[in-house]
């Protein structure tokens, strides 16, 4: 539960947060697809509860697991996988049975009703005889609290409960049917993980009309926040699949902000406290923590700080460490705001501009040239090691993925100017940070490796972009 299931020779997954089922579909074709990417977290597939205003956080109470949402239906959902699956591109999804809709969440997206003051759900069906007692979350240091107590009043499933988890078996064996490649488990830190355990013992091998291989396992990742000083360690969750480390996020943001300096970067890994490799998946921000929900405050970094935000991606991207997961965001000035719409309800599809970007209110950051590149460099370098670490003694650093890929960055208020190792063969290469390759020449800057495999490097502290990056596959 572990491997992720991508195809070979991809890299990156991208969280296409609130976009449709058929907007998903054409973007594994038309642009996912053909840029490399190996993956694509969806928001939540099943029937959530209708608030009036419908901000995005509704699809995180549910009321059923009818697979009908803002997003689409059971079709448009089966016909997204598939098509996605064909091009390459897997499916995960962010799947919800911690709880279900609060008070205040009578009907559903699907049409179905409920009475969560009764907990009562009749369209999965459950009663109250599913949940545990009523209480609420207020002190993270206390696990038993944290498991059997509601979060912010949402309804408390039983996971210990076998009539719950089959019903949770059943809705994840359903999604694998359709030809997910796995999931991400929403609030996993307020379940018992034994009880995870017997659930995802459950789950069947994923699709092999889908392209899996058999008895390929879903990949599981597990929303656990750990930033150290409560009840509740990562570790009781890695030995049942991967994690969303939180501190990756927390460190990458204060580094390039400013507050840590970049040379430090040298040991980035599980010397920071991260889990390990194959159980972190890394990113630079989340769909909560981008607006102030979750953990990791105000050091976070969002498309709202544009310059900081492409070199954090950058440096995630190019660093081997972690699963990482681009965040697509739509854009927001208040915190509860939902989707773009195209009359306050139904979700409006993304537009796109001749280079590559989004309109209509989505920022689509797997968009912007920095980081689709950046996961093109990914593909490129393999598994090839760190060399040629180089830094200034503070914000500026440099590094090459073995001879495959090099990349530097600029932190510093002043410009970068260095001869510099690249580790590359000698030639002329395209920098895919401020351009893009067009057969022999490029739309950006171009670096020339020598012989020796050094070459100038300059970064002025004034470009838009503080980050250049080159590879074996952006050679002139
Ligand atoms: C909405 C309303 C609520 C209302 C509720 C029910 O906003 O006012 O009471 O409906 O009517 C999302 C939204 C919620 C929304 C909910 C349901 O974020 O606002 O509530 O949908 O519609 C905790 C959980 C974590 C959770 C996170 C938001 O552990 O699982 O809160 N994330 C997931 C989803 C999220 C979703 C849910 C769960 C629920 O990603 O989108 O909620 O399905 C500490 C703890 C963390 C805890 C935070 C926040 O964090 O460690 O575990 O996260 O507190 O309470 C430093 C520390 C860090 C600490 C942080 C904040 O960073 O280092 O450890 O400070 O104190």
């Amino acid at each position: 539960q572990f491997d992720t299931n991508y195809a070979s020779g991809r890299s990156g997954m991208v969280h296409l947060f609130e976009w449709k089922w058929d907007d998903i579909a054409a973007e594994c074709e038309n642009f996912l697809g053909p840029n490399g990417f190996a993956g694509v977290q969806v928001s939540p597939v099943n029937e959530n509860a209708v608030k009036d205003s419908r901000p995005w956080w509704e699809r995180y109470q549910p009321i059923s697991y009818k697979l009908v949402t803002r997003s689409g239906n059971e079709e448009q959902f089966a016909s997204m996988t598939r098509r996605c699956n064909a091009v390459g591109v897997r499916i995960y999804v962010d799947v919800i049975f911690n709880h279900m809709a609060a008070n205040g969440g009578t009907y559903g997206t699907g049409g179905s009703t409920a009475s969560p003051s009764s907990k009562s759900y009749p369209g999965v069906p459950y009663s109250s005889l599913d949940f545990n007692p009523t209480c609420a979350i207020s002190n993270y240091n206390d696990a038993n609290q944290v498991r059997n107590c509601e979060l912010v009043g949402l309804r408390d499933l039983n996971q210990g409960n076998s009539y719950v988890q089959e019903k949770i078996a059943e809705f994840l064996n359903h999604l694998i049917d359709l030809g997910v490649a796995g999931f991400r488990v929403d609030a996993a830190k307020h379940m018992w993980p034994a009880d995870l355990g017997v659930i995802y013992g459950r789950l069947k091998n994923l699709n092999t009309d889908h392209g899996f291989s058999s008895g390929s396992k879903a990949y599981i990742v597990q929303e656990v926040i750990d930033m150290g000083g409560e009840a509740i360690s990562k570790s009781e969750y890695t030995g049942l699949g991967a994690i969303t480390e939180f501190r990756h996020s927390d460190s990458i943001g204060k580094a390039f902000r400013g507050k840590n300096q970049l040379r430090y970067l040298s040991n980035w890994g599980t010397a920071w406290g991260f889990a390990a490799s194959d159980r972190s998946l890394v990113f630079v921000d989340n769909h909560d923590n981008q607006r102030g929900h979750g953990a990791g405050g105000a050091d976070v970094l969002t498309y709202k700080v544009p310059k900081q935000y492409k070199m954090a991606s950058a440096f995630m991207l190019a660093h081997p460490f972690g699963t990482p997961r681009v965040m697509s965001s739509f854009s927001f000035s208040d915190t509860d705001q939902g989707p773009p719409t195209t009359d306050g309800h139904n979700i409006a599809s993304p537009s796109f501009n001749s280079d590559n970007s989004c309109s209509g209110g989505w920022v689509c950051e797997h968009r912007w040239r920095q980081i689709y590149h950046m996961v093109a460099f990914r593909n490129a370098v393999g598994s090839d090691a760190i060399q040629n670490w180089w830094d200034n003694g503070s914000n500026q650093i440099a590094f090459s993925r073995g001879s495959r890929g090099f990349v530097a960055f600029n932190n510093d208020n002043y410009d970068l100017n260095s001869s510099l190792q690249t580790g590359l063969p000698a030639g002329t290469y395209c920098d895919v940070i401020s351009g893009t390759k067009n057969g022999s020449s490029c739309t950006g800057k171009t670096v020339t490796v020598g012989s020796d495999g050094r070459a100038s490097i300059y970064l002025g502290n004034s470009e838009d972009d503080g980050v250049l990056a080159i590879h074996v596959n952006a050679k002139l």
